[in-house]
Parts: structure tokens; sequence; C-alpha cells
């Protein structure tokens, strides 16, 4: 696949500086698009893999990669069409029942998702939902902390795929099942925020299957001359729309079958 990056190798390297100085600061930038109008998804994705190889550099561990904008609620919300995908690392990781500091983010939301853990390397470019249940371990749910990095909340995919698709925490918990045994489709989960709940939804509403924003994923990354090793940790993606959190909440996730999974927020 031929990319179309338009960036010179200056502008990536000074516009991912601008983006992990915004992620590490947890200060608000304007969308990159704003300067460079006609930067392309490839730039974007240009940009994210120099922050990722940046983050592994400084000592951060890569396990896994997250889908966004998977579900028809989600890019309705952010008025975009197509998925994204952005890389985890350690760092990220928050064990369940966990407190995050919002003082760290910049606007933090949640999102409640499936995620695979995969036994088998998968690889693009024509990888398949079911290719990557064939290739599952187990599933397990998972509640996505995210943080888009751009002033008034105003960006593109674009500038969302440098910002890493607004990556930021991730906490995993629950029952882990083996994927065989459910059907994703239909599994259900409830968010509640404070005890209130506040959003529900069905695992179809990640392109009728989580799996197939699974592939998805693969296929992008082989875009980018990747593969998805065996071993890696995958959130397909929020069944729900984003909620925004702010410090003294508490939000859990109750998924059907997979158990609860549920994080707070402090200063
Ligand atoms: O996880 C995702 O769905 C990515 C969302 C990117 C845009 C946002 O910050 O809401
Ligand atoms: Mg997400």
């Amino acid at each position: 696949m031929s990319k179309n990056i338009t960036l010179s190798r200056e502008d990536i390297v000074r516009l991912c500086e601008r983006v992990e100085g915004a992620q590490m600061r947890a200060v608000a930038i304007p969308k990159l698009t704003d300067e460079y109008p006609s930067m392309t998804m490839d730039d974007g994705y240009a940009i994210q893999t120099e922050l990722r190889k940046r983050f592994i550099e400084k000592g951060h561990k890569l396990v896994g990669w997250k889908a966004g904008l998977t579900s028809k609620a989600k890019m309705k919300q952010m008025g975009v069409e197509v998925p994204s995908i952005g890389f985890l690392t350690d760092r990220m990781a928050v064990p369940e029942g966990g407190k995050i500091s919002v003082g760290a983010l910049v606007h933090p939301r949640v999102e409640c998702e499936i995620a695979f853990v995969t036994s088998q390397d998968l690889e693009g470019p024509r990888c398949t939902a079911e290719q990557v249940l064939a290739a599952t371990d187990y599933v397990l749910p998972a509640i996505e902390i995210i943080d888009s990095r751009f002033q008034k909340f105003s960006f593109d995919l674009q500038s969302v795929i440098a910002d890493n698709g607004s990556s930021a925490r991730f906490v995993g918990g629950g029952r882990p099942r083996y994927a065989s045994e459910l059907d994703l489709r239909t599994l259900g989960v409830v968010m509640e925020k404070n005890g209130e709940i506040v959003e529900m939804g069905a695992g179809a509403a990640v392109m009728n299957n989580p799996a197939e924003a699974v592939a998805m994923l693969v296929n992008i990354l082989h875009g980018m001359g990747e593969y998805l090793p065996k071993g890696s940790f995958v959130m397909s993606g929020g069944i729900t729309a984003a909620v925004a959190v702010q410090p003294g909440d508490f939000v859990s996730a109750r998924f059907q079958e997979l158990g609860t999974v549920s994080v707070s927020f402090t200063e």
C-alpha cells in the first residue's frame, strides 16, 4: 500500500514533539491541521509512529493496540466517519479498581470496551474477524480513559491519529473468557458513574462485531508495515459514547458474562 505522506521528516519530528509535550504536561494544543490543513491520515500515523519510537526509547513497553471510533455512537459524537488505531504501553495500564489523577490529563473521558488478548501473530492486509477469533486467547472487559489533547476539544481524524487516538489510560479486569463461549455481538454492557447508569449498549455497536474492529486494526497495521504479535492486548473500541469524568467520580462498567471493571478519579 503506498503511503500518502506530505510532511517532511522535520515536520513529523516537530509535530511529534508538540504532541508529546501536550501529553506529558497535560496541556491543550491547537489541532495540528490548523498549521497543516492538507495533512493526511498517513501523516498522522507517521507522527504517531515517531511518538511510539520515542516512548520505547524512553523505556516504555508496548503492550498492545487500540481501535478507536469504531461505533456509530462514537463517530457521531466526534463527527468522523473512519475508525483509527493507537498504541498502548505499560505506563498507560491502571489496575482494576485503581485511581487516576485527573490533574495529569486534559479532557478525560471513559469508554466501555471489549479487549482481546491474542495467542498467535495476526497480519494484514486481509485479516478477517474469523482469523482474529481463531487467534484470540481470551477476551476481557475494559475501560478506556481517552484524553484528547486538542484545545476546546476541536479536532479532526488526522490530528487524533497523531495524538495516538487520544490514548491515555486503560483498565482491564472482570472475568476473562474464551471468545468461542460468547456471542460478542449480543454481549451487553452498562456504564455507571457514581452509581447512576449513564450509557448502555451491546458489542454489535462496534462494527457489528468487536472482532471486526480488531481485524480492521491489523489491516491498518499492515499499511504501516507492521503486524500484531501474539500476546498483544487489543481494545476494540467504545461500545457507547464517551463520558466525561472529574475528580471524585467512580465509574464501573458491568459486562454481561465478563463481570465488572471499575476505576475512580482523583484531583
Ligand atoms: O478510543 C477512541 O474511540 C478514540 C477517540 C478519539 C477521539 C476522542 O478523543 O474522542
Ligand atoms: Mg476507545
